[in-house]
């Protein structure tokens, strides 16, 4: 139905006649003429209605027009110094789809109510800037991994056991018998690589943290790969390479966007730092963190670090207990697993999780018991460690975390089209 997005506009010569369709965004009226500031996804232009180009029955309706309304315009390209851009349309054709009621979104408009419209708040320049900041950074991220032999994959949502614990699982009832949703499709990963060495996957997840923070939905979008003969630094070696160019085309494909949402991003360039679990803990009691030895990094033991460095930082090597069943034990030292998290700096902390596995079977059935678990809700990951068992490594990177690490802004749930807490099913 259009001719041209608003964006092309601007490369129109004077004079040319051209057909578009948008939004309005804004609207005023001087001196019987109404300039309508018209939105689409690309961008927006300022259309110009006169009566002496539009006669008097589509200037009324150009007088009646409201926030919202959805129209087409055909026009005459002008450009003039004063239009923002300089450049604007003057209307000579009118159609309107809809007229919008009054839109509830005012300046004033509180954030949780933002998030109650959030079906409406997502067509604001802000947040439409975010969602293609997310769009773009998914799709580079992607890209490196079908660059470099990896095989797109898929899990299950509905799942018979954890993977990272009972604690966050979301419990449901599966034709009378007991089911949860996926915290992580990891061990389905794992069966994979067997088939095709390395894999990855992207899909939402499912945690039941209670706790309504900054970092945590209750749907969350996991990106997780899973390698075959690989070790803890190869997964590591991966993690950096793959972020890095996500990061590095992020910014240069929505250099506008960053703007508009007022960020000064600086994609990461240098290797990332990689310290020890004992170091981290060494500086988060320099910092005054309250923490000892044994115990998981804090939200405020990984904020101090990461505030400590200007490039992403690995943390390796925690301590067993901190840790899911499935991570191989440090041959070095026997208390600590080999696993790293990656914590993004400016305070944001983990969004990577990952490590290297069990690859023995008796190994593994030893920890699930010590945990409590019951190995039958794990025979198939067992069998794994039977025909044909391999080192391997693999890592989950919350894509939200990291949209939102790369954006700055408030919290997580700002860069997710429609966010999942403990207190938000709607809309
Ligand atoms: O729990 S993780 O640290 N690790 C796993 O789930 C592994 N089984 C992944 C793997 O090795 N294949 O979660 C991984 C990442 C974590 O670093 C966060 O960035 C993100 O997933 N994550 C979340 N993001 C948003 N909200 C919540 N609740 C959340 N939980 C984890």
């Amino acid at each position: 139905m259009r001719e041209k997005f608003i964006e092309e506009l601007f490369l129109l010569g004077e004079g040319q006649r051209v057909r578009i369709a948008g939004w309005v965004h804004r609207r005023r009226e001087l001196g019987g003429v109404v300039f309508i500031i018209l939105r689409d996804s690309t961008g927006v232009v300022q259309v110009v209605f006169k009566r002496d180009l539009l006669g008097e029955e589509q200037m009324s309706l150009a007088r009646k027009l409201t926030i919202e309304s959805s129209l087409i315009v055909e026009g005459i390209v002008h450009r003039d110094e004063r239009a923002p851009g300089g450049m604007e349309l003057h209307a000579t054709n009118l159609q309107v789809f809809n007229l919008a009621e009054d839109f509830p979104l005012k300046k004033d408009t509180s954030k949780e109510v933002l998030f109650d419209y959030r079906h409406l708040h997502l067509r604001s320049r802000k947040v439409q800037a975010l969602l293609k900041i997310r769009g773009t950074f998914i799709r580079s991220l992607l890209d490196w991994y079908d660059d470099h032999g990896f095989t797109r994959v898929e899990a299950p949502t509905f799942v018979q056991a954890a993977v990272e614990g009972g604690a966050t699982l979301f419990k449901l009832d599966y034709f009378g018998r007991d089911a949860y949703l996926t915290q992580s499709s990891q061990f389905y990963l794992e069966a994979l690589i067997f088939a095709f060495d390395n894999v990855y996957t992207m899909q939402p997840s499912f945690r039941a943290e209670k706790s309504r923070t900054r970092r945590h939905l209750t749907e969350f979008w996991h990106f997780e790969a899973e390698m075959a003969w690989a070790t803890l630094e190869d997964m590591m070696n991966v993690v950096e390479d793959s972020l890095k160019q996500a990061c590095e085309r992020t910014y240069d494909e929505c250099g506008r966007e960053l703007d508009l949402i007022g960020r000064k991003f600086e994609p990461p360039s240098g290797r990332f730092p990689r310290i020890s679990y004992d170091e981290a803990v060494e500086i988060s009691k320099e910092k005054g963190v309250d923490i000892r030895w044994g115990e998981d990094l804090s939200t405020e033991a990984e904020r101090a670090i990461s505030l400590e460095f200007d490039e992403p930082i690995f943390v390796t090597r925690y301590p067993k207990a901190t840790r899911a069943f499935y991570h191989k034990v440090d041959p070095e030292d026997n208390r600590k697993v080999l696993c790293a998290d990656l914590l993004a700096p400016e305070g944001i902390g983990e969004i990577v999780g990952g490590g290297q596995r069990i690859d023995s079977l008796d190994e593994l059935v030893k920890r699930i018991q010590e945990e409590n678990l019951n190995p039958r809700d794990y025979y198939w990951y067992l069998d794994l460690r039977r025909y044909g068992s391999v080192p391997h490594s693999g890592f989950g990177l919350g894509v939200d975390r990291t949209v939102w690490w790369i954006s700055g802004t408030e919290t997580v749930r700002d860069v997710i089209p429609f966010p999942r807490t403990p207190t938000r099913l709607k809309p």
